[in-house]
C-alpha cells in the first residue's frame, strides 16, 4: 500500500471522509495536495480526498476501508462534455473524490460499448463498474453514493424525509427545468418555444424557493456542502448561463433569484466542478451549430 501526495489539484484541505455518521476530523495540514491510493497488486488508483467534506475521519480508517474494497473500484463513464446528465455524474464522482476513466461519446456515431451497455435507451451517461453497466443519471448517482458510502461526502442526506425531498427536487429539475428548457431551445413553433420559456422561468423561481428551504441559509442545497440536488442542477449550470445567448432569455436575476445566483457562483468556483463544467462560449457555439443542423446534442 502506497500513499502519495500529489500536487495537481488546488485543494484547500486534505481530508478523508467516511460514512455520514462519523464525527468531523480534519486530517493533515491545509495544502494543495490530494492523496492517491495505489494498490501494489494492480495498477489501480483511487483518489481519496476532496475539497469540502463534512465528515472526514482518519487516513488510516479510510485506507483500511479502501484496501478492503480495492477490487471494486474500476469505474468507466461514457458521456459527452456538454450533456447535463453525464455532467452531473462527473460532478458527483469528482466531489466524492473517486477516480474514473472517462470516454467521450460521439452521439452521431455511438460506440459499440455504449450500444451494448445501454441497449434500451442507447443514451449517455452510462457508468461501468467492473464491467457492469448502470444507466440513467439519477440511478447512477444513487448507486455511486451507496457503493462508495465510505468515501468522500455523502450526496443524499441520512434522514429519510430529507432523502425523499432531495429525490423530489431532482425529479423536478429533470421534468420541470431540463425538459421545458429543451422545448424553449428547439421548439418547432414560436408557441412551443414560448411555452417552454414560461415553464423554464417558473421552474427557476420554484428552485429559488427550494434552495432557500433546503440550504437553511447556507450556500448549497446540501447546506454547507454540495449534495444530491447540487450535482443534479450542477449539470445545467453552463446551459443556464448560456440561455441568454441561445434563447434570448436571462434565467437568473439579482432581485428575483439572488440565492441561485450565489449558488451558481459558489458551485462553479469549487475545484471538482471547475474541472468538468463546460466553458459557456464553447457550449453556446456548439449548441447553435447543432440546432442549425437539427442533430443530436
Ligand atoms: N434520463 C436520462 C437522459 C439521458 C440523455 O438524454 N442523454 C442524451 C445526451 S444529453 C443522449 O444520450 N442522447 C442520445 C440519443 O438520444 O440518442 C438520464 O438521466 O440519464
Ligand atoms: C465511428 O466510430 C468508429 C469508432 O467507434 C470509427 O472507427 C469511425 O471512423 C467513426 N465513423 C464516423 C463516420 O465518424
Amino acid at each position: 500500500m502506497a500513499l502519495h501526495g500529489l500536487l495537481t489539484l488546488p485543494i484547500s484541505q486534505v481530508v478523508i471522509s467516511a460514512a455520514c455518521t462519523c464525527p468531523p476530523v480534519t486530517v493533515g495540514q491545509p495544502s494543495r495536495a490530494h492523496f492517491v491510493y495505489s494498490s501494489p497488486s494492480a495498477n489501480r488508483k483511487l483518489i481519496l480526498s476532496s475539497c469540502s467534506n463534512n465528515n472526514p475521519y482518519t487516513v488510516a480508517g479510510a485506507m483500511q476501508e479502501v484496501a478492503a474494497g480495492e477490487e471494486e473500484h474500476e469505474l468507466k463513464l461514457l458521456g459527452t462534455w456538454r450533456g447535463p446528465f453525464a455532467l452531473r455524474v462527473r460532478l458527483a464522482l469528482n466531489f466524492k473524490g473517486l477516480s474514473y476513466e472517462y470516454q467521450e461519446e460521439d452521439l452521431a456515431n455511438k460506440s459499440k460499448l455504449l450500444l451494448e451497455s445501454n441497449p434500451v435507451n442507447k443514451k449517455v451517461p452510462v457508468l461501468i463498474h467492473n464491467g457492469v453497466p448502470i444507466c440513467e443519471s439519477l440511478a447512477i448517482l444513487e448507486y455511486v453514493d451507496e457503493v462508495y458510502r465510505g468515501i468522500g461526502p455523502c450526496l443524499l442526506p441520512a434522514d429519510p424525509y430529507q432523502r425523499a425531498r432531495a429525490r423530489f427536487w431532482a425529479a423536478y429539475i429533470d421534468n420541470k427545468l431540463v425538459a421545458p428548457w429543451w422545448k424553449m431551445f428547439v421548439g418547432k413553433t414560436n408557441k412551443e418555444k414560448d411555452e417552454g420559456r414560461k415553464q423554464t422561468l417558473a421552474a427557476v423561481e420554484m428552485l429559488e424557493g427550494a434552495l432557500g428551504e433546503c440550504s437553511k441559509g447556507k450556500t448549497f442545497f446540501g447546506g454547507d456542502n454540495v449534495g444530491y440536488i447540487d450535482v443534479v442542477l450542477g449539470g445545467m449550470v453552463a446551459w443556464m448561463l448560456g440561455t441568454k445567448a441561445l434563447c434570448g432569455v436571462e434565467l437568473l436575476h439579482a432581485t428575483k433569484t439572488p440565492l441561485l445566483l450565489g449558488w451558481m457562483e459558489s458551485f462553479g468556483g469549487l475545484e471538482p466542478a471547475k474541472v468538468v463544467l463546460p466553458e459557456v462560449d464553447r457550449l453556446v457555439e456548439f449548441a447553435k451549430m447543432k440546432r442549425a443542423q437539427r442533430t443530436l446534442i
